[in-house]
């Protein structure tokens, strides 16, 4: 790393002194004599003007230096007059898309397709940083609430969530699953540390093709030991997601300008409905009948523009989901019910959750009133034998969560290399 190398951030304060920069040609234009070429660091953009010489095609990484001047055509209102450039890797073809023009009408395929360099577009990575803030404003708060960051197998005997959509391996000639969830291991980890969460990718071999489905996605995932209800579960989920939003606010100014992504209003409290109110209301107020057990997705997004119509919220808590559209872990109520939950963001679910059964005897009885065996949730079952305190916990899909922050339609653009059906490369 030379010593000498000035960041395109640090120019306003380095006006006419000479500068080192590094970095790559964003773009070149030629205006007969003189030459403009937009350098990119990790930092920013600046215009480095030439009398002389010819210019690396675009995405060569160079060196230029030269004194830095104030200008009132360039972009940030400052240039650097360039005396000099030497090469340090030289492109060896033009890059297969045009990375400064970013033409988020180009087909979608094409630009994934070619995601080793488009990437390198400033909306591209501006999207991956905010999401890398939301991550770190994630691990920040909870830390300060004394969780424990956990480090859970991806490689696992048994699927955590049921369902058909589990990847299968070949795990030295017996057959194993990719983690769908950490879902019992974080419930394994509240007997070890009380709070814990876990930042890591899970896998969903999804059979449809959706713009919110991902076959790999980053699962933020929290639980939490010692709790009275599902109450201290939405209370802990509301004041992180307010955390995180008000770490990005600071964190990613010109990422979120360069977007034009508007935050959440964060002062407002995220309002709570039952699910069966939920469904009367989309049906009564938006005439909206939700197939299934759960929201459809219509019926989301109608529960969504209520929270804003009526409490100017972004967010909603969607409670007390039937037992039949949960997992045997949650916990059940008396009324056929459970202190299940969903967390709802601009009319999308981004969060599961609840409180978790935690009585062994309680466990066997929910798996025998569903008709599944208790032989083949051994593994699940043996921990709550050892005295499991009342606990709960959620997961956020974090690439929902930047792509519904950010305004971004196709989930597959808030993954650097987003798996799905038809994708496996690069
Ligand atoms: P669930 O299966 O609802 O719950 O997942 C939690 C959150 O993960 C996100 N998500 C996805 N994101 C992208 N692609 C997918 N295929 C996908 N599937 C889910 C959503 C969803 O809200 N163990 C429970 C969580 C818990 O109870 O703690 C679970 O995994 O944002």
């Amino acid at each position: 790393m030379s010593t000498s190398r000035s960041l395109v951030r640090d120019l306003p304060s380095l006006l006419g002194q000479s500068v080192t920069l590094q970095g790559w040609v964003h773009s070149r234009r030629d205006l007969g004599g003189i030459k403009f070429l937009l350098l990119r660091d990790r930092s920013g953009i600046v215009q480095c003007v030439f009398e002389q010489g010819e210019l690396p095609i675009g995405e060569s990484c160079v060196q230029v230096w030269g004194v830095v001047v104030v200008s009132d055509k360039a972009p940030g209102g400052l240039e650097v007059r360039a005396e000099g450039l030497s090469l340090i890797a030289e492109a060896v073809e033009p890059a297969p898309i045009e990375i400064p023009k970013e033409a988020w009408h180009t087909n979608p395929d094409t630009i994934l397709e070619y995601r080793y360099v488009s990437l390198r577009g400033l909306k591209a990575r501006a999207a991956l940083k905010v999401q890398a803030e939301l991550v770190r404003g994630f691990r920040k708060y909870l830390n300060e609430q004394e969780f424990t960051e956990i480090f859970t197998p991806k490689l696992v005997a048994a699927g955590a969530e049921g369902g058909a959509n589990l990847f299968e391996v070949d795990y030295y000639g017996q057959r194993a699953f990719l983690a769908q969830s950490p879902q019992l291991y974080k419930q394994i980890m509240v007997g070890v540390y009380e709070r814990v969460f876990e930042v890591a990718p899970v896998y969903r071999a999804e059979l449809h093709h959706t713009s919110r489905h991902l076959s790999e996605y980053l699962s933020l995932d929290v639980e939490l030991g010692f709790i009275d209800s599902d109450a201290d579960v939405m209370a802990l989920q509301e004041a992180l997601l307010k955390a995180m939003v008000a770490h990005v606010s600071q964190a990613c100014r010109d990422e979120l300008a360069l977007l034009e992504a508007t935050l959440p209003d964060t002062t407002v409290a995220f309002p709570r409905i039952p699910l069966l109110v939920a469904r009367e209301l989309v049906a009564e107020r938006y005439g909206h009948q939700s197939g299934g057990k759960d929201l459809d997705p219509e019926a989301e997004r109608l529960v969504g523009r209520w929270a804003k119509e009526e409490f100017g919220s972004d967010f909603v808590f969607v409670t007390n989901y039937p037992q039949a559209a949960r997992p045997f872990y949650a916990y059940p109520t008396p009324d056929g019910l459970t202190r299940g939950l969903d967390l709802l963001f601009r009319g999308v679910e981004i969060t599961s959750g609840g409180q978790r059964i935690h009585e062994y005897a309680m466990l066997l009885e929910q798996l025998k009133a569903r008709q599944l065996e208790p032989e083949a949730f051994k593994g699940y079952l043996e921990v709550f034998k050892y005295g499991m305190p009342p606990h709960g916990g959620f997961a956020i899909g974090a690439e929902r969560l930047t792509a519904l922050l950010l305004g971004i339609q196709n989930i597959r653009f808030a993954r650097a290399f987003p798996r799905d059906g038809s994708r496996l490369q690069p």
